[in-house]
């Protein structure tokens, strides 16, 4: 099978939030057809969006997977049921867990449940950083750049390391 390197984003802000990212690492690696090959140093970082919730903790897990992309994101999410998160429809919200595919090889997917690279990495402190910690600095991102380009326009935000 067809291996593939993907780049997972997580973060919580509710109910424990480390503890919610390594159950989240241990299901991930759990996975019939998944394989860790990196997770990040855990980061702590003030909320985009809306103000009134608390802080998250972010990190990025570097995967080998034969799944395809779709049924990664099936398994993702069954994750985040299984660690009690609940969809509400305020958008941008408080969670107990966010799983996301923020690249998967170097494919463009634009499906109505998946778009990746993930619309908002090229952007964000908190997915940059952690990313730039387990990625190689030259890693192309399919139509936003090099890492280490999008990192140096990045300003940390408020992101910190946590020990
Ligand atoms: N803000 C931070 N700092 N980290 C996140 O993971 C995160 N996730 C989100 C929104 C609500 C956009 N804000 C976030 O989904």
């Amino acid at each position: 099978m067809n291996k593939i390197t993907a780049y997972i984003g997580l973060g919580s802000n509710l109910a424990t939030p480390k503890t919610q990212l390594l159950a989240a690492r241990e299901a991930i690696n759990a996975l019939e057809g998944v394989s860790e090959q990196a997770f990040s140093s855990l980061y702590s970082s003030p909320p985009m969006g809306p103000q009134d919730q608390p802080d998250y903790v972010n990190a990025v897990m570097a995967i080998e997977t034969t799944l395809p992309a779709i049924t990664l994101l099936r398994n993702l999410q069954q994750i985040e049921l299984a660690q009690g998160r609940e969809r509400k429809d305020e958008r941008w919200g408080a969670r107990t867990l966010d799983l996301d595919i923020i690249l998967y090889g170097e494919q463009l997917i634009n499906e109505t449940d998946l778009i990746v690279p993930h619309y908002g990495m090229a952007t964000r402190a908190f997915v940059l950083y952690p990313l730039a910690e387990i990625a190689p600095f030259d890693l192309m991102i399919p139509e936003k750049g090099r890492l280490d380009d999008l990192l140096a326009a990045c300003p940390l935000d408020g992101l910190v390391k946590l020990k």
